[in-house]
């Protein structure tokens, strides 16, 4: 292969720096340099072409385009400098910097919890410095963890209660489903610990439910406590003291109320004196408890004989509302923000017990 005689190197030169000092900013001088000087650019392909040049011509048409070469960068450098000083001034002339502004917070300043987040790490807080540990589970679940174990066989009416979400039948017939409770993690904890256990457990639970009061998830926490000698005084005593440091409040009157639900036996419905949010004169329900009911230690390899033990659940978005007077629960997951700088709580406002929950 020879080089054609119509490659002429001035003409290439004389367009290449007439394209340089066209081109009217920094990226159509780029595309002007890939274009000349790129791998598949015009110089780039003579000096490709040189290899099967007789020895001769390779010197000479060689030298030719490496000044070819010298004078475009030299172009493209001059170009450059040029439209750099151009867009520095322009931008030194259309840019502002108002030093009367008021100063940005910035992230942490600024970004808000969740009220129920605060919420949560308050009841955590709470329940861990009377000995609990907080256990996690799966959000998708089986039949079995969320009902048969917790003594709620397939016709149980407490299954129409839960208005459960159910996945569509796997290959083996097995359905999966969104937990309507967080107990299947006390399952799990049972089924895996050896007692003494005290545990809370919360988390996102579902429930195919959706109008002013009820949305399809919201967030539980539920408790469990198993030893040998556990009884009901234990169950009264830390749900007293948990009302007391989570409504900030010395006294509080609580009253338990007979219930049935079927993984507890007694259970009881529990409601406290509204004072403790300042509306005298009322009772609020806030959790509902029981003792572990026999057949479920018993499904979880306990021996009811021997262990024995409370369990509570309460929702938190409930407390939240309570605690916080918020009124419109499906505000909580509208993700508005006007809602949540009104409701939200500062970054490093973490609650402790010692520096106060939610001062
Ligand atoms: C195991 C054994 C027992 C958890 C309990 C309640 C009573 C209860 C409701 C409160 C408001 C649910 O969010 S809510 O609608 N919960 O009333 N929960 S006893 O009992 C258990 C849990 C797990 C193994």
């Amino acid at each position: 292969m020879s080089v054609p005689a119509s490659v002429d190197l001035t003409t290439l030169e004389n367009e290449l720096l007439h394209e340089i000092s066209s081109a009217g900013d920094l990226p159509a001088l780029e595309a002007v340099r890939v274009s000349a000087l790129g791998k598949k650019g015009r110089v780039s392909e003579l000096m490709s072409r040189l290899g099967a040049l007789p020895v001769e011509e390779k010197k000479t048409f060689g030298a030719a385009v490496n000044i070819l070469k010298s004078a475009v960068s030299a172009a493209l450098d001059a170009r450059k400098s040029v439209l750099e000083a151009s867009a520095l001034n322009e931008r030194l002339n259309t840019e502002r910097a108002d030093v009367t502004l008021p100063v940005r917070l910035g992230p942490v300043a600024e970004g808000r919890i969740h009220p129920v987040s605060q919420v949560l790490d308050e009841v955590i807080e709470i329940f861990a410095d009377m000995g609990f540990a907080v256990a996690e589970g799966p959000d998708i679940e089986t039949d079995a963890m969320n009902f048969d174990k917790l003594n709620i066989p397939a016709e149980h009416p407490a299954r129409q209660d839960h208005d459960t979400f159910y996945f569509s039948p796997g290959s083996d017939g097995t359905r999966l489903l969104l937990r309507t409770h967080t107990s299947p993690v006390q399952i799990r904890t049972m089924s895996t610990q050896k007692p003494p256990i005290r545990i809370i457990a919360p988390g996102r639970v579902y429930r195919c439910d959706s109008d002013q009061t009820h949305t399809p998830m919201f967030h539980q926490i539920e408790g469990l406590v198993i030893d040998e000698t556990t009884h009901m005084g234990h169950l009264k005593w830390v749900l007293e003291e948990f009302c007391k440091a989570f409504f900030e409040v010395d006294e509080v009157k609580m009253r338990f109320r007979a219930s049935h639900f079927p993984f507890t036996e007694p259970s009881m419905e529990v409601d406290i004196g509204a004072e403790a949010i300042g509306k005298p004169g009322q009772w609020l329900e806030i959790l509902g408890c029981g003792m572990v009911h026999p057949n479920v230690l018993r499904n979880c390899g306990l021996d009811p004989d021997k262990y024995q033990g409370f369990a509570f659940g309460m929702g938190l978005d409930r407390l939240t509302m309570l605690k916080y007077g918020i009124p419109d629960l499906r505000a909580f997951f509208s993700g508005d923000l006007k809602w949540l700088r009104h409701y939200g709580f500062g970054v490093l406002d973490v609650p402790t017990l010692g520096g106060g929950l939610s001062s």
